[in-house]
């Protein structure tokens, strides 16, 4: 019997008109993502020695070339995701309808702030890359692109607070639908996680950028950057995260093993995402090496939460392919339904992700980071995390959620699952390229086609990096094919479809410790005193900051 405390139990259907605004957050992220997959071939061809930037429309170097693809995949792909898809989870999950302005704000907001941004980065007024620091000085409309598109994360939480809100006035003492539960956390978690970008853009960049102040102060920037700039590869995770808890094991015919556990693992990330920061800083001078060492050991502490995802999932996927007839320690792997493509597509993408975390845990030991810190070996880590865990996860909800949202049936099932496994090895083989030519000193930002001190033993490296990119920019039109395929052939289906959502081993306790997990406003004090902890002694002894530095436009 379903367990109706993953989302309320009757056949909910999100009006059509809300569904529509939906539709096009989804087209939107897609739309970015294959600006950023066109890009990515010629970033990885770079490597290779190879140019075909200079073929590009409007592409003057490598640097605008490489902001684009980090922009476009990293924030608007993402942000547009997961307002979209957690919007959609979340109004399922209570069984309620959104605020329909509210939605349409959050669009709005999305697509105003990526033409600015766009505008900027396609006149090579802001060759800045996604981390935009300073003292590259990019044109003010960059900056106030970016800063709509965290607005509009910050109105789809107000929309999924909102709706929470009302669920729990007319649902008093009951426990939040676990899928209400995650998707709310995640918002929680950016929400506070977002302030840090907010600042630095809007009080620094933009007034710099206007030419309202004449300097800036780069480690405070690059600070308050990476006070949002780790938590958001959480945030660009989670939405993926969702789908391994409460749709995949559904997919793969299995069952969720724990509902509480499942809440103490978004909590951990609510708690553990923000105070890790400095793991990006640990060449930075300035920062006491006592303080870099805390952000290292909490840094340990959110690798954990992942680690109870690995084998939790892994488990749900255990009971689908036992229920499919495997048997005895791995047979049961090869039974699962390799037939599905948003069911494989989400497999590959934990297999990647399992290598994605190794890495990680490298970047975050301080000694090892001396090692790697901005070699090759660091796109090796995030093209097997946010480049392939996220993007192939989120290619394999679209699998459903185009049809769902459209109304209509998948196009070109065969096509679907071709377009994963090349993706899937195209991003393993330009890993294995990055992550050697990294150890090798290979470094990473670099236009490598004028690079004088580049060594002949970083030739393979490179190939392989090439090699990897084409095959997953071939995977990525496949995907595309299938998608538009499937929006303008697809049949239409005879009744609405619900989204896909598993049971879970035991329903929700209504009594003890485990109603107190979904207090979000002590979770959400705990947080920010891990933060104040985390990031007070150095704010209290930097402040007010080294304005000295003026903006350069080198490329
Ligand atoms: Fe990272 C740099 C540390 C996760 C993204 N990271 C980056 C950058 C990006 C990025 C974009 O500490 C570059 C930023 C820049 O431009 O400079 N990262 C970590 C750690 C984790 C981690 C400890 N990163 C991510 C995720 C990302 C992401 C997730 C995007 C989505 N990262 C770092 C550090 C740096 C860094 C340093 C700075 C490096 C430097 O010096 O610049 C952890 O959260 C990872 C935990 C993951 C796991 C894996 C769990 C596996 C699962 C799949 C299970 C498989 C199943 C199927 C179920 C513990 C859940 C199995 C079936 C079978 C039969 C096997
Ligand atoms: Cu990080």
């Amino acid at each position: 019997m379903r367990n109706p405390t993953v989302a309320s139990p009757e056949g909910f259907q999100l009006p059509d008109s809300q569904r529509r605004v939906i539709r096009w957050m989804i087209y939107l992220a897609f739309g970015a993502l294959s600006i950023g997959i066109i890009n990515g071939l010629g970033q990885a061809l770079n490597y290779a020695r190879v140019d075909i930037l200079q073929y590009f429309p409007g592409m003057r170097t490598y640097y605008q070339g490489l902001t684009v693809h980090g922009v476009v995949n990293a924030i608007v792909f993402t942000f547009a995701f997961a307002n979209g898809f957690l919007a959609l989870t979340t109004s399922r999950a209570l069984a309620r309808p959104l605020n329909t302005p509210l939605l349409w704000a959050v669009l709005g907001t999305m697509v105003t702030g990526t033409l600015l941004a766009g505008y900027a980065m396609a006149t090579g007024q802001a060759s800045v890359l996604y981390t935009f620091y300073p003292p590259l000085l990019a044109h003010w409309s960059f900056y106030v692109g970016l800063a709509l598109l965290v607005v509009s994360t910050w109105l789809t939480a107000i929309l999924l607070f909102g709706a929470l809100r009302g669920w729990r006035k007319e649902n008093e003492g009951k426990r939040i639908p676990l899928m209400a539960f995650i998707s709310v956390a995640t918002y929680a978690m950016w929400t506070l996680a977002s302030l840090g970008i907010a600042v630095s853009v809007v009080g620094l960049l933009i007034p710099w950028s206007l030419g309202l102040i004449d300097h800036s102060d780069p480690l405070l920037s690059r600070t308050l950057f990476w006070f949002s700039g780790h938590p958001i590869v959480y945030f660009w995770l989670l939405p993926a995260y969702v789908s391994w808890y409460v749709m995949v094991p559904r997919q793969a015919g299995g069952t969720l093993f724990s509902d509480s556990l499942t809440r103490v693992v978004f909590i951990m990330f609510l708690l553990l995402s923000i105070p890790t920061g400095f793991h990006h800083q640990y060449t930075d001078p300035g920062i006491s090496g006592g303080m870099k060492a805390l952000h290292g050991v909490l840094t340990f502490g959110v690798f954990f939460p992942s680690m109870v995802t690995a084998f939790s999932v892994m488990y749900a996927l255990e009971i689908g392919g036992r229920r499919r007839g495997g048997t005895g320690l791995a047979n049961w792997f090869l039974k699962l339904d390799w037939g599905n493509p948003a069911l494989v597509a989400q497999i590959l993408a934990m297999l990647t992700f399992t290598l994605g975390g190794i890495t990680g845990l490298i970047n975050a030991s301080y000694n090892l980071n001396q090692a790697i810190h901005n070699t090759a070996w660091v796109p090796g880590h995030f093209h097997m995390t946010v480049g392939s865990a996220v993007t192939m996860s989120f290619m394999g909800i679209a699998f459903w959620l185009i049809p769902y949202l459209n109304r209509k049936e998948l196009v070109g099932r065969g096509l679907a699952l071709v377009s994963q496994w090349v993706y899937f090895v195209g991003v393993l083989v330009m890993a294995r390229g990055l992550i050697s030519g990294g150890l090798d000193g290979m470094p990473r930002r670099t236009e490598m086609l004028e690079a004088p001190y580049s060594k002949p033993s970083w030739e393979l490296a490179g190939m392989l990096t090439g090699l990897g990119g084409t095959l997953m920019f071939v995977g990525g039109m496949l995907f595309f094919a299938v998608l538009i395929a499937t929006i303008l052939f697809g049949r239409k289906t005879e009744t609405p479809e619900d989204i896909p959502f598993t049971d879970t081993y035991h329903p929700p306790a209504t009594t003890g410790w485990e109603v107190k997990l979904d207090s979000f406003r002590y979770w959400v004090i705990a947080t920010i005193v891990l933060i104040l902890i985390a990031y007070g002694p150095f704010l209290a002894q930097y402040l007010p900051g080294n304005f000295t530095s003026t903006g350069y436009r080198f490329f």
